[in-house]
């Protein structure tokens, strides 16, 4: 496999004005007729023309409406190079493709009981010969042709030109974009679909009709996604001005599907999972993610789709954009402070990881070898950081000014990150040369901090400096430019008036944001009449390791009274660290364990405030995951931080036992289920409490569990019940199960939930369960959203059986990857990530995970995606 470089990027050849598409659709053998109008690209010179294409039969090519012998083209296996055309031609080129034999599920394939498309980043080439790259952006039009009878809907990009039937049982449909698009929005979807109609006007006053197309068992699982999808349209008109530009905006929920869901113009296709819900299906957490993900697919209408990417390397543009205004949609109709703390939590559990280890890259990469396997949490989640970053640097309003520039400079273009910072920079006036460092450089820089008090003088000097670890390919790297959002509090925990040397006013406002661009600057408060305690990186103000050494008092002090609640729940989870920490190193000295009085006063005083959101207490009150602990130790120690948050949990639980318990009660008035902030924080706390209450080990609290389960109206309460009976062993743990899956065995979102909850079990016999239900009927390795809730949880969200000292979970993946990398490659590279931080365990489980590793990397026949990721952990 060979590596792109971004250094090489070159203008298209030639160009596609107009793509005519022709479908003759089968299940076994579709047939593909493809005409492009291309001409020269003014901006380069006369050549071969170069069409991309994968596992096609070709069956006839004609230029000009003349038939090309085999002399006048190369084929192989990746591309059709046709020696000679004219400045200006068509090309009409006939391929064949057979999309039930496509299980690596992209290009058209078949899933249940229709056809679908998934492009993005290379899928077009799957379907025709093709200029497949971003920059080429063409108007489409779209016929298919199908047996009416097993397609009856066929959809594709843009409205709804014309249809008509044969008389031998086929129906066709002719579909036209109007807008100019790359390939990789290109989509089409065939079969038997119940759809759920709505309408939206739009600011302007344009009526749109909205659709989600659905297996006809679904359709009363649709309201959620419809709703989520009116509040995104009208959102991303109130904040960004921004209306949608087609008659029809449709969505199709699709069962085998590799990501979330994608883009493509005017017909959105999502993974069934991230569309479907019910308050008896979906948790809580689904109709969030649901409604978040809806709202991210349609705003890239504008940040992707009418402004898109010139090269992958510029894939953040898009996705870092949208994944920013996704997370700020969330913040507005949810709880702010909530969706911070995720975003936060994900962010530092996933992305740090990520830019510590082999893998790491740049927010705008330089090179890759599978574009798919730069699909990641950096790309996305770091990426939401730096927009977020300019955000704060520019103002609300200045955003504002510069993505109106963005979008109405670069409408119908291709671009780049660099445009997007130049949009912003000239709309406001300012200079970003530095701050592009954060797309240049990978590596998550560390922020230090140190204080100094001088009561005589009043002086309170803030000493922040920065160091960035080296990465894969960057040794040594630049200051970035940080922003750092600060507060003082006093000893009331009131924040303090802030004003620096050579300031002539006091600062307006509790929060400000200082710019760090050297490796140290001190930034000098004056007037500070006591000793404050600095709240630092308030809402988490940039994608750093916060290093400042804050007593455990002072984290109380700052968990108790910070004005910022993100600060607040940060302050609360470094206490828990601390705490956590020390008792991982009382059990490696073999100690006696003892809990902190200080955590458990904190925690309690939380437990009984009831004037903080229930929402937050659950927050405040979780437990840093295994994952993150581990990311926090020179050498992980899976047992004993497992032992040790098992150890914690239970006396937090049992001392404070009878506030958990009144809250559950006071939390458990039967209420018919809602989905809004204020229910969805009660059933998060209520939750969370009888987590802790069956902690405390009380067989009691096993009957709690199990009377929640019975009575409960919503998957919410009933999964959180189930998870916590997977853990206890015992014939009331299978009967829950059998029961369970019994009533859930038709419906395939709440059996994913089934097989996630097993594959998370504490008990010791987890992996050989794991294994047996591979071979249950509820299965099928073929299905990414099997895949992934079974051996994508085992690998990743259970540290102590996955890294189970004799290897037998290392080399469980090791087996699932090969099997299946013949079958799905980018499913297959996804599961590898369970092994990015190899080499931060001790050393024999460093050799056993090697020795997977190589065991991978010795597989004659590897995809590229796995290729690449498996000799990038092993370099
Ligand atoms: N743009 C798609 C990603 C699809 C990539 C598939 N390899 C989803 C999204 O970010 O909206
Ligand atoms: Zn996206």
């Amino acid at each position: 496999p060979k590596m792109t470089l971004l250094a090489n990027y070159q203008v298209p050849r030639y160009l596609v004005d107009e793509a005519l598409l022709h479908f003759d659709l089968d299940k076994s053998k579709t047939r593909v007729i493809s005409t492009l109008k291309m001409r020269l690209n003014p901006e380069s010179s006369a050549g071969e023309c170069v069409l991309d294409g994968e596992s096609l039969d070709l069956v006839s090519i004609k230029l000009n409406g003349k038939e090309l012998e085999e002399t006048d083209y190369q084929l192989s296996d990746k591309s059709l190079v046709i020696s000679e055309v004219p400045d200006k031609f068509e090309l009409e080129v006939i391929t064949e493709i057979h999309p039930d034999q496509n299980t690596a599920l992209e290009g058209l394939y078949h899933s249940g009981r229709l056809l679908c498309t998934q492009c993005e980043a290379q899928g077009f080439r799957r379907i025709t010969y093709y200029p497949d790259r971003p920059d080429v952006m063409s108007i489409f039009t779209v016929t298919i042709v199908a047996d009416a009878k097993a397609w009856p809907v066929m959809l594709s990009n843009g409205n709804l030109e014309e249809q008509g039937q044969f008389n031998d049982g086929r129906h066709w449909v002719r579909w036209h974009d109007p807008h100019p698009k790359p390939s990789y929005l290109f989509a089409l979807v065939a079969g038997d679909l119940y759809c759920q109609q709505d309408q939206f006007t739009t600011m302007s006053g344009r009526e749109v009709s909205l659709r989600i197309y659905v297996d006809p068992e679904n359709k009363h699982k649709c309201d959620h996604a419809l709703v989520s999808l009116k509040q995104s349209m009208k959102w991303d008109e109130a904040v960004y001005g921004r209306e949608y530009d087609l008659d029809v905006f449709m969505i199709v929920a699709v069962n085998d599907f590799n990501m979330g869901a994608m883009e493509n113009k005017g017909l959105n296709i999502f993974n069934a999972a991230c569309v479907l819900a019910t308050p008896e299906t979906a948790t809580d957490d689904d109709f969030y993610t649901i409604q978040s993900i809806v709202a991210h697919e349609y705003f890239h209408n504008w940040s992707g789709n009418r402004v898109t990417c010139r090269d992958w390397f510029q894939l953040s543009l898009k996705e870092g954009f949208t994944v920013m205004r996704d997370q700020s949609f969330s913040a507005d109709l949810n709880s702010a402070a909530v969706q911070r703390i995720d975003d936060v939590n994900g962010l530092r559990s996933m992305q740090f990881a990520e830019d510590a280890g082999p893998m790491a890259h740049p927010v705008r990469p330089d090179s890759y070898i599978e574009i798919s396997n730069f699909y990641t949490v950096t790309i996305y989640e770091k990426g939401a950081e730096v927009v977020r970053m300019i955000k704060t640097l520019v103002g609300e309003e200045g955003f504002r000014k510069g993505t109106d520039l963005y979008f109405d400079r670069h409408d119908g273009q291709a671009v780049t990150t660099d445009d997007f910072v130049k949009a912003i920079e000239d709309a406001n006036n300012v200079d970003l040369s530095q701050f592009k460092l954060w797309y240049e450089q990978a590596g998550t820089p560390e922020l230090s901090v140190k204080t100094h008090y001088d009561p005589i003088n009043q002086r309170f000097t803030l000493t922040l400096s920065q160091f960035c670890p080296a990465t894969p390919g960057q040794d040594n790297k630049a200051d970035f430019h940080i922003p750092v959002a600060v507060g003082l509090l006093d000893s009331q925990g009131k924040n303090m008036p802030m004003q620096l040397q050579g300031e002539s006013t006091v600062y307006d406002g509790d929060t400000r944001v200082l710019s760090l661009t050297d490796s140290q600057q001190q930034f000098e408060f004056i007037h500070v009449s006591e000793e404050p305690v600095a709240s630092v990186l308030r809402g988490f103000s940039a994608p750093v390791k916060l290093k400042y050494d804050l007593s455990n008092t002072q984290l109380a002090f700052l968990m108790a009274h910070d004005t910022d609640s993100f600060n607040r729940w940060d302050a609360g989870q470094q206490l828990m660290i601390n705490v956590l920490l020390d008792i991982v190193d009382d059990i490696q000295k073999q100690n006696k364990l003892a809990m902190s009085p200080l955590l458990l006063s904190q925690l309690e005083a939380i437990l009984q405030d009831k004037q903080l959101d229930p929402a937050l207490i659950a927050k405040m009150l979780t437990l840093p995951s295994e994952n993150y602990l581990a990311a926090q130790m020179q050498v992980a120690d899976v047992d004993a931080i497992h032992q040790a948050r098992e150890f914690a949990k239970q006396q937090i639980a049992i001392s404070l036992k009878r506030l958990f318990n009144e809250r559950y009660e006071s939390l458990s008035q039967t209420k018919k289920y809602q989905f809004n902030a204020d229910d969805m924080a009660a059933r998060s706390l209520k939750n969370l409490c009888l987590s802790y209450l069956v902690a405390s080990h009380d067989p009691l609290q096993i009957q709690r569990c199990l009377r929640q389960m019975k009575v409960t109206d919503n998957m919410t309460e009933l999964l959180a019940g189930l998870r916590l009976m997977v853990d206890q062993a015992g014939p009331e743990r299978e009967h829950a199960l059998r029961a369970f899956y019994e009533q859930w065995k038709h419906d395939r979102q709440v059996v994913d939930k089934w097989l996630s909850v097993q594959a998370v079990s504490k008990l010791p016999d987890t992996l050989l369960r794991v294994k047996a239900l591979m071979t249950h009927e509820a299965f099928s390795i073929k299905n990414p959203n099997n895949v992934r809730a079974l051996i994508g949880q085992f690998c990743r969200n259970n540290p102590v059986h996955f890294h189970a000292k004799d290897g037998s979970g290392y080399r469980f993946l090791a087996e699932q990857i090969l099997k299946l990398d013949k079958l799905n490659p980018q499913v297959a590279a996804r599961m590898l990530g369970a092994l990015n931080s190899w080499r931060r365990y001790d050393a024999d489980r460093q050799k056993l995970m090697k020795a997977s590793l190589e065991h991978i990397a010795a597989e004659k026949e590897l995809s590229a995606d796995v290729y690449e990721i498996v000799t990038k952990y092993l370099a």
